[in-house]
């Protein structure tokens, strides 16, 4: 399309301007807000083939089925790595067959790296898995991730009254 045929119609420049301010706003809000949806999970893949959570004396990861998160991984070489460099794993298997999650594998570079998942849409409990072989310790390098269903909406309450 030729843009002197988009011109030619009467609609005012002014109004067009600010038709053109309104999207430019909308398009610089609607990134906060979607920044501000994912939960952060912040997680250490040590030296000592561990993962650790701040907090916990045992690591483990709750989340909600479908939740947006935002995974932020500090990682920490043990012993070996990877022909890629990647000195550590971080996949999420099922429950039912111990198969990896699409979008769960994946490799660790030395320092701080941010992923943003989708949880599981199937409630259960996972194990996150290390898939790089780290060191003698590697083959314990793993922990707890629970899946909760998905909360209630009110209408489903209302039913359980
Ligand atoms: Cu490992």
């Amino acid at each position: 399309m030729r843009r002197e045929s988009y011109e030619d119609r009467s609609v005012p420049a002014p109004l067009l301007a600010r038709a053109f301010a309104a999207l430019l706003l909308l398009l610089l809000l609607l990134p906060v807000k979607a920044q501000q949806a994912p939960r952060l999970i912040e997680v250490l893949a040590g030296h000592d083939s561990r993962y650790k959570i701040e907090g916990m004396s045992k690591p483990s990861i709750t989340v909600t089925a479908n939740e947006k998160i935002l995974l932020r991984v500090t990682a920490i070489r043990a012993k070996q790595n990877n022909r890629d460099g990647s000195i550590h794993g971080f996949s999420l298997l099922r429950p039912k067959d111990h198969q990896p999650v699409p979008g769960w594998e994946l490799l660790l570079k030395p320092g701080v790296q941010e992923f943003s998942l989708t949880a599981p849409a199937e409630p259960g409990e996972y194990q996150v898995v290390c898939t790089v072989i780290c060191s003698e310790g590697h083959e314990q390098m793993n922990m707890k991730f629970i899946v909760e269903p998905e909360v209630k909406t009110e209408s489903d309450s209302e039913i359980n009254k």
